[in-house]
């Protein structure tokens, strides 16, 4: 059940832990007499405009006034759109715990997780495309990221896509109009029109889908696995990439047991890099428990690099082969290397790499970078948890839309193209959060964090 927006909530916005600086945030209809209840300064509730009240909390477990900043936005032009206020004060904890404790006393309730961003959307304040970029600027792993969700809360999407449903709305209504009229042949819409509208829309919507398809949800790295061969050079390669010694490094084949994984920035994206133990048939438990993990972390991958050292003997080259042949189709993608370059000479067709003397590595990191789809991430609009709501209803838009456009390409009925429109147009509507359900919203929010 939706919890009731009439009621005045409160929650520690900032990180947890002791700081110099804590926020309380507090938003309703009973926001100004809660307030007072703890708070003293002269005159703050006559303000009219937003703005800071330097002032103290008298509160239950403390003799002693704590200084405190409320800042105060009293015509509802805030966040949440309800009168709202912050009180910004040490962060003690046991401070903040009377604070809230408190505040509670005086009629307030404790927010639930992204309460006061679902009272933003529930508001007007933002559409649900931007409500869940708030999340996402909170939660942004690395640059890319970040530029993403700030790009998406900035509203440059919802203003294309409330656009195209304006021109859908306008068109739909063209049609119908043109249906009270039929018998007296008056052309609201001409066929090329309507065609070269949906046009229009199918191709905004097919590039959002495309881009919806290869989304990442929030907090999901990227997974490179290195794989190979034992003493392929796996590890020296983590370390090498990694700029520090992580995994353990020896000429010993079978040095790698447990797989080992870090986190690695590279073009401004993160991903997580997973050193695995080396493919071979051992028989005792503890080498089945490392290839059982290894091929766990080859199925999870995102990218497998697959290390085949240049100096193999001909026996080693054919196990090799065959080893690596049982990887396709297992596998999401694989880019091969040959390692340990500076050893032997090689004619082999792929990108050769030296830890020893540095060859390839730069290009290693472009070719991972590309195949991984960096490129393309960093142009893309939506985010993922965005994405993962909004791949069905952009199907359904995209899929209405192109029946849309055949229908008036072979002169159907205006009914029929009126139809098909409004679908796409009730898909666009989910999209925007303009149509959702309770169990949507449930979804969405509790992925937040309480106080925002
Ligand atoms: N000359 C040279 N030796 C390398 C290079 N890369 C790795 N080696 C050596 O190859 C041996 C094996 O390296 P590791 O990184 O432990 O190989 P691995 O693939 O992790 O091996 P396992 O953990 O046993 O599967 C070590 O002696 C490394 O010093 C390279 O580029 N050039
Ligand atoms: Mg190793």
């Amino acid at each position: 059940m939706r919890p009731d927006p009439a009621d005045t909530i409160v929650a520690i916005a900032s990180p947890p832990g002791t700081s110099q600086r804590a926020i309380v945030r507090i938003s309703g209809p009973q926001t100004p007499t809660i307030v007072a209840s703890v708070f003293t300064a002269a005159d703050w509730q006559a303000s009219r405009i937003a703005r800071r009240w330097p002032g103290a909390l008298r509160l239950s477990a403390f003799s002693v006034p704590v200084p405190c900043d409320l800042l105060y936005w009293p015509a509802g032009r805030s966040y949440t759109g309800q009168l709202l206020a912050e009180l910004h004060l040490i962060g003690c904890e046991p401070i903040l715990e009377c604070v809230l404790q408190d505040l509670c006393t005086a009629g307030a309730r404790l927010a639930l997780r992204g309460e006061f961003t679902m009272r933003a959307f529930l508001a007007g304040r933002m559409d649900l495309l931007q409500a869940e970029a708030v999340h996402e600027v909170i939660q942004a792993a690395d640059h890319d990221e970040l530029l993403r969700a700030l790009g998406q809360l900035g509203g440059g999407l919802t203003g294309r896509l409330r656009q195209l449903r304006t021109d859908l709305i306008a068109l739909i209504g063209d049609l119908e109009a043109g249906l009270d009229f039929v018998d007296e042949d008056i052309e609201f819409v001409s066929r090329e029109e309507i065609e070269r509208r949906t046009t229009a829309a199918i191709e905004l919507i097919s590039a959002l889908l495309a881009d919806a398809g290869s989304r990442l949800p929030a907090g999901r790295r990227r997974r490179v696995v290195l794989a190979g061969l034992p003493n392929a050079g796996k590890s020296t390669l983590f370390n090498r990439l990694l700029q520090e010694n992580r995994a353990i490094v020896s000429d010993q084949a079978g040095t790698t047991r447990d797989f080992v994984s870090a986190v690695l920035t590279l073009g401004g994206m993160s991903l997580e890099l997973i050193d695995t133990a080396g493919c071979e048939a051992g028989a005792d438990s503890i080498s089945q428990q490392s290839q059982q993990q290894r091929l766990e972390q080859l199925q999870a991958a995102d990218l497998v690099v697959w290390c085949r050292a240049a100096d193999l003997s001909p026996a080693q080259r054919l196990l090799e082969q065959q080893l690596f042949a049982s990887l396709s189709g297992a596998v999401a993608a694989v880019l091969v290397v040959v390692t340990r370059s500076d050893l032997a000479s090689s004619t082999a067709a792929a990108l050769h790499i030296s830890c020893r003397t540095g060859a390839g590595l730069d290009q290693l990191q472009q070719r991972m970078d590309e195949l991984l789809g960096n490129h393309g991430a960093a142009r893309s609009e939506l985010l993922g948890s965005s994405a993962v709501r909004c791949r069905d209803s952009l199907k359904t838009a995209l899929e209405s839309l192109q029946q849309a456009g055949m229908a008036a390409a072979t002169a159907a009925g205006d009914e029929l193209v009126s139809l098909e429109l409004r679908q796409a147009l009730r898909a666009l509507q989910t999209v925007l959060g303009e149509v959702y359900t309770d169990d949507v919203l449930d979804h969405i929010f509790s992925h937040f964090c309480i106080g925002k």
